[in-house]
This record gives structure tokens, sequence and C-alpha cells, in this order.
């Protein structure tokens, strides 16, 4: 059938379940939006920023194990889009993303907003596919999903020419391709549960891909935990994916992120193997390469992980499975535990001891705004069992990890590599993906205003997350580091922050603002925000700077 490039590219996004675009329009890729606006298949969100539009369809792909999809312009509109390629890239969570370019006769002459996207994005991105011929278009969209969401998942670059779109062509659609997956081999099986069986003292982390496989398949949780029981293991999940067990599970080992807490770190450490289930591996796990040690461990390391040009990447595994970590829990269970696995009981409930004690909901007062422990600890009290909760980057991220329990069926979004700019857009995309169920997004003063306009966006499409902004008038984190490092000299002025009235902001747009300015208005203030669920909310909480992170106080107590 003859048809337009631009109704192919519709039917080729339909066939691949696309039913929601994040997008900021642009003159580059008109004729496609308004084909798709005509054929009104899938919801277009239009956002304010590039950026948000990008964190959208991450937050997006991550809620639904399938390519989030966005659709920005040529030059600026790529260009602000960037920082959330570089998140998906890092955190292997697949997109697509579907980007104007210049017209094809004008191409190499330095066109208005061109940009060679191949050089551009060649290390934030899997692939970039340049659609110069009507007969492909088809072909790449299926191509840019199945490159995007098999092995490593990541982010694809679809560079889509402005004058493609009304040309005609016989092609025919491209359906999805299915997913691949390979399964583990049964002597690698054997290995595995021969360390496994010897291990006194294992330690078993679980990543991005172990999420992935939970939620596509539900049962994932169910084996995870049988295997922890039978097999009596501690079960660590890694850096930003706390939901993947329960924190009150007497299996948790505790939590491998970047900092991991003295007490628990140095008990770590006496581990006799560590496996990393569906986790990337990377520094923010490994406590800076160096447990388990780069290149070479300190310990036994089996590592899967579902692509065999990332298991042995940086690390020399002593086992290396590349495969979906679910399918290991699955045949591991069929094996049965080793009978003696109970001597592992003493190992087992010592690690979660120490976590169940950092895990105490425990705080100082601070003289100069609220210590943002309380504050997330009465978001805690209010948490549904299916509630998202986003994080920005930034210090009063370090209080969710510590007093936050979350448990399977939660889901926690946020940039692997600590974006500042994806809290809100990530809580947006979280609402309209899951109509109806809490959103939480916990945001500094700093990363509020960096991508805080996205509240628009959630008004326009009735999305109604709470907002949760720690303004301690800083960007604490940098305040912090200087601090730490260079203890002599001073770091307010290179970090301090002059902020609007962050309840009124919200209201200008719509939303619901609500200001706690000490710890007597928590309670009501959070119930509050609760309370409203139609329309978005934005609580602007005074939090203290002396408390400049859930471990760490600045000593002087003034701040200079
Ligand atoms: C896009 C981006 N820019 C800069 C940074 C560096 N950075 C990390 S945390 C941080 C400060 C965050 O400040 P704020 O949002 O106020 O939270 P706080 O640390 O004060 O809790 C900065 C600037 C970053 N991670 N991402």
């Amino acid at each position: 059938m003859t048809q337009t490039v631009a109704r192919l590219l519709a039917e080729s996004l339909e066939a691949h379940d696309v039913d929601q675009i994040f997008c900021v329009p642009g003159e580059s890729y008109i004729g496609l939006t308004s084909a798709l606006i005509e054929r009104n298949s899938m919801r277009l969100v239009v956002c304010r920023h590039e950026g948000g539009a990008g964190y959208m369809a991450v937050a997006d792909g991550r809620l639904r194990s399938r390519a989030g999809v966005a659709m920005v312009s040529r030059g600026p509109g790529l260009s602000n889009a960037m920082v959330s390629l570089h998140s998906a890239y890092h955190d292997a969570t697949p997109m697509v993303l579907l980007v104007g370019q210049v017209e094809r006769k004008d191409f190499g002459r330095l066109a208005l907003q061109e940009q060679n996207y191949s050089k551009l994005l060649s290390d934030v991105t899997k692939q970039v596919i340049e659609v110069n011929e009507p007969e492909q278009a088809s072909e790449a969209i299926a191509r840019a999903f199945h490159i995007a969401e098999s092995g490593t998942q990541g982010p694809v670059a679809v560079i889509l020419p402005e004058d493609i779109f009304d040309e005609t062509t016989d092609a025919e659609l491209n359906q999805a391709r299915g997913r691949m997956a390979a399964g583990p081999r049964q002597a690698d099986l054997d290995r595995l549960a021969g360390m496994l069986a010897e291990a006194e003292r294992p330690l078993i982390l679980v990543g991005g891909a172990m999420l992935a496989d939970a939620v596509a398949d539900h049962t994932a949780f169910a084996d995870l935990n049988r295997l922890a029981e039978e097999w009596v293991l501690p079960i660590s999940p890694t850096h930003r994916r706390p939901q993947l067990f329960d924190a009150n599970h007497p299996n948790y080992g505790g939590y491998m992120g970047i900092r991991v807490p003295p007490p628990l770190i140095s008990e770590m450490k006496n581990a006799d193997l560590m496996v990393a289930l569906g986790e990337r591996l990377t520094d923010s796990v490994s406590q800076s390469y160096s447990f388990p040690a780069a290149p070479q461990p300190q310990l036994p390391l089996v590592h899967v992980w579902p692509d065999a040009n990332e298991v042995g990447r940086v690390w020399r595994p002593d086992l290396g499975i590349p495969c979906s970590p679910h399918e290991v829990v699955k045949a591991l269970l069929q094996r049965g535990a080793p009978r003696d696995a109970a001597k592992r009981k003493g190992w087992v409930s010592g690690l979660n001891a120490i976590h169940r004690k950092l895990l105490a909901k425990e705080w100082d007062a601070t003289s100069d705004g609220i210590n943002f422990a309380a504050i997330v600890c009465e978001v805690d009290k209010h948490l549904a069992p299916d509630a998202t909760v986003t994080s920005d980057a930034g210090n009063f991220g370090s209080f969710i990890h510590r007093y936050i329990g979350f448990r399977q069926g939660q889901v926690f979004l946020s940039s692997v590599v600590g974006a500042m700019g994806s809290g809100v857009p990530m809580a947006v995309a979280a609402s309209l993906r899951r109509p109806g169920t809490q959103v939480v997004a916990f945001v500094g003063d700093g990363g509020a205003l960096m991508a805080g306009n996205e509240i628009a966006t959630a008004m326009q499409y009735g999305a109604t997350p709470i907002l949760v902004i720690s303004d301690n008038s800083m960007y604490g984190t940098i305040g912090m580091h200087s601090y730490v490092r260079y203890p002599e000299r001073p770091f307010m002025e290179g970090t301090r922050l002059t902020n609007p009235d962050f309840a009124a902001w919200a209201r200008s747009f719509g939303a619901e603002g609500i200001t706690i300015r000490d710890e007597s208005e928590i309670a009501s203030g959070i119930a509050r925000a609760f309370a409203v669920k139609t329309r978005p909310v934005v609580v602007h909480c005074l939090t203290s700077a002396i408390q400049m992170s859930a471990w760490r106080r600045y000593q002087g107590e003034v701040l200079p």
C-alpha cells in the first residue's frame, strides 16, 4: 500500500505498543506530529523542556520495561534532551528518541540547527539510526526498539529529516521483533550452585536487570524471596533500586548504595562470595571500585547480566553468566537448596541486624530549619504498597534511602547517574502511567527550579504528583563536598541560593502549595498533601543546611 512516511511511522510506533510520546514540538518534525495528532492513536504529552520530555520517556520506559518514547526537534531541542540520554545510557534504560533533522538537500552545509547526530550522540546512545530513504522508515523503528530493549538496554536515536514525512512509499510495515533472552548454560549453573553451596558468607546484590525482569513478570519478586529464604541468602538491593527487596524482610542484607555506612560495609567485607544478580556493576555500587576491587576482585565474584559484552568489561569475574537474572533464580530454585544452607543463618541475621539499626527512625534536632529526616519519615507513614517515589539528585536523597523502608510493589525512579532535573518529570510520567496511585517526588531547592516547570505539564494532562522540596537555600551536596575536601576554605558563596516562595509558585500553576516551617507543622502539612489527590501539590519544607545529609552534620553548627 502506498502511503506517506509519516503515516508509516505512526503505524510502526503503534505496532510497538507505543501509546504515549513525550515531546516539545519543532518545525523539523511537524510532518510527523500533525500526522500523529490526526491519527489520534496515542497521547502526545507536550512538555516544557526537552530534558523533561526525555526523563518522562526514561521513567515510562522503566515502568513498562519497554522503550519509552520522546520526540524532539533538531539542534537546540536535541541538545536540551541530551541529559536524559546520558541517564538512560548509564542506567541501561530502554528509550527511543525521535529527532527532527534538516532537509536532506542541505545535509552537511551547517544548515540552521543542523548537527551531525552520529558524532554528537555516539557516547550517549546505543545507536543512532539516520533515516534518509522513505523505504527504511519502518525498518528503522523496528531496529530502534529491538536495540533499545535487548542485551544491555539503552537509548536509541532515530533521525528523521524534515522533508521525508510527506514522501510516499509502498514499503511494508515492520512488525515488532520478539523479545529475545538468553538462558543460563547448565555448566555455569552447576558452578554457581556449587559456589553458593560452599559459601558461608555470600552477598547477593540485586540490580536493574532484575527490576526489568520483575516489571515484565511479577513472579520474579516471589522467586527472589523464595531463593533468599530457602537458600538462606542475604539480599542487597543496589544503588537506587531499593524496591527490589522488602526492607523489613529478615533476609535483607543491607542497601548497597554509593557510600555504605561503616558498620555495614565492614561486615559486608567479611563475605566469601559476591553474586551480582542483574546488577551491571559500576563505581556507585562498588564503593568506587574498591569492593569488589576492580579489575581483580578480592573475593570470588559471579556476575549475572544479560549481555556478554558487559560481564567482564571492568571486573574479572570468576564466573560470568550473560543472561536474565530471573532465569538464574528460577533455575536455582529448581535445583533445590543445599542441605546445610542453615549454616548461613548467623551471617544473614548479623547483616540484617546492622541494616535494621541503620533504618531506625531516629534523628537529632537542628536549629537552622527542619531536619529533613522528620519530613521523610512522615511521608513514609502515608506511602501505599503501590506508591511511586522519585528522587532528584542531591543530599536530601540520602534521607530517602536511610529512612524509607521500601517494599516490593512500590516503585522508585531516579537518575542512577545522579542528574539533577530528573525527579519532577519522572514523577509526572509516573502519575500519567499509574493514575490514581500515589506519586511523591523528593527534590532539593536546586533541582526544583531546574525542571520544576513540568508542573505545568502535570496540570495540563491531569497528573497529580506530590513534590516535596527540601529548601536549605543551597546546592547542599556541593557545599558538603567542598567542606569535606577543603575544610579550611569558604564554600557558601559558591553554593548559596535565594529561593522563591515555592508554595506561591505552585499556586501560580494551579497546583496546591503547602509550606512547612518547623517540625510542629509536619504531620498536618504532609497529611494535607496526601489528601489532595486531584491536582499536583508542592510541599515547601524549610530545611536545615547544618544537617548536610542523613549521615553528616556541619561541625561548626552555624554556617558561615
Ligand atoms: C544536571 C546536574 N548539574 C549539576 C550537578 C552537580 N550537583 C549534584 S548535587 C547538586 C546540588 C543539589 O542541590 P539541591 O537540589 O538544592 O539539593 P541538596 O543537595 O541541597 O539537598 C549539584 C549541583 C548534577 N548532579 N546534575
